[in-house]
């Protein structure tokens, strides 16, 4: 009786698992960067990316872990950075990533000093990423392309970005779900190298939580009765270019 109701929650906690996810491991300018193991104690373990605990979403978009998913926690001395040149492409991996409804958003985030000491919430940050073809309601999304890529996204980093320590912030919104938005965070950290002098600044720049809200379009949607909608307002700023 004991054994049967232990394997039944374990079953479940496997199927929760499988249903959502995360960014595993980063290929930066070619070296391969493992991620934080969620799921075990952060004791031990050497990475660039920081501390997230489970591979389920948050559903609130002003969740004071939005920034970088709970509990977004340097490693201490197992914290790591990649030092790379600005200009590099990153190519973040998830798991078998379940949902194929939504965009994809890559951000940046200057830590004016040293990111191991830095609070992810009290950062700003700049932005990427979409609904690719067709409508809200049957349309290709980000997420798909993601899947069909071996369940990754590359980005580029701004060649002109000017160096120093900043978070790398990778973000899936699912909202497969009427209504029910979930937010997937990771953050990684990094050394941007390079002579580049420029930095984002005014409205590229915002908080999180902070620039999310339910009353975003692109949050609060049912895109199945969206049949006619050939736009999706992505949340956040727009993406600078560099
Ligand atoms: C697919 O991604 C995995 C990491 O999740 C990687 O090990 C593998 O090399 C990738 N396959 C291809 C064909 O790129
Ligand atoms: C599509 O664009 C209209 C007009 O700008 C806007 O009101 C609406 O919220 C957008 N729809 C979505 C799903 O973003
Ligand atoms: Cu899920």
């Amino acid at each position: 009786m004991f054994l049967s109701a232990a394997l039944t929650t374990l079953a479940l906690a496997v199927s929760q698992v499988t249903a959502h996810g995360g960014v595993l491991s980063y290929e930066i300018n070619g070296q391969w960067y493992q991620g934080f193991k969620s799921y075990n104690t952060p004791v031990g373990q050497i990475s660039i990316q920081r501390e997230w605990d489970t591979y389920n979403p948050i559903t609130d978009p002003t969740d004071s872990f939005l920034a970088c998913n709970s509990n977004g926690a340097s490693l201490g001395s197992g914290q790591r950075s990649a030092t790379v040149p600005a200009g590099s492409k990153v190519t973040a991996y998830w798991n078998q990533w379940p949902h194929s409804i939504g965009p994809v958003m890559v951000y940046m985030a200057n830590c004016n000093g040293a990111c191991t000491t830095a609070t992810p919430s009290s950062l700003e940050w700049i932005d990427q990423a979409g609904l690719i073809s067709g409508s809200v309601a049957n349309g290709q999304w980000a997420q798909g392309e993601l899947i069909a890529n071996n369940n990754s996204w590359t980005s580029t980093i701004p060649a002109s970005l000017k160096p120093g320590e900043y978070f790398l912030r990778h973000e899936l919104l699912a909202i497969h779900t009427p209504n029910q938005p979930q937010f997937y965070p990771e953050c990684a950290q990094l050394v941007i190298t390079g002579s580049g002098s420029s930095q984002p600044s005014g409205s590229y720049l915002v908080k999180l939580p902070g620039a999310y809200s339910m009353s975003d379009p692109g949050v609060n949607i049912n895109v199945y009765s969206e049949t006619s909608v050939y736009n999706y307002t992505i949340p956040g700023p727009a993406v600078w270019q560099g």
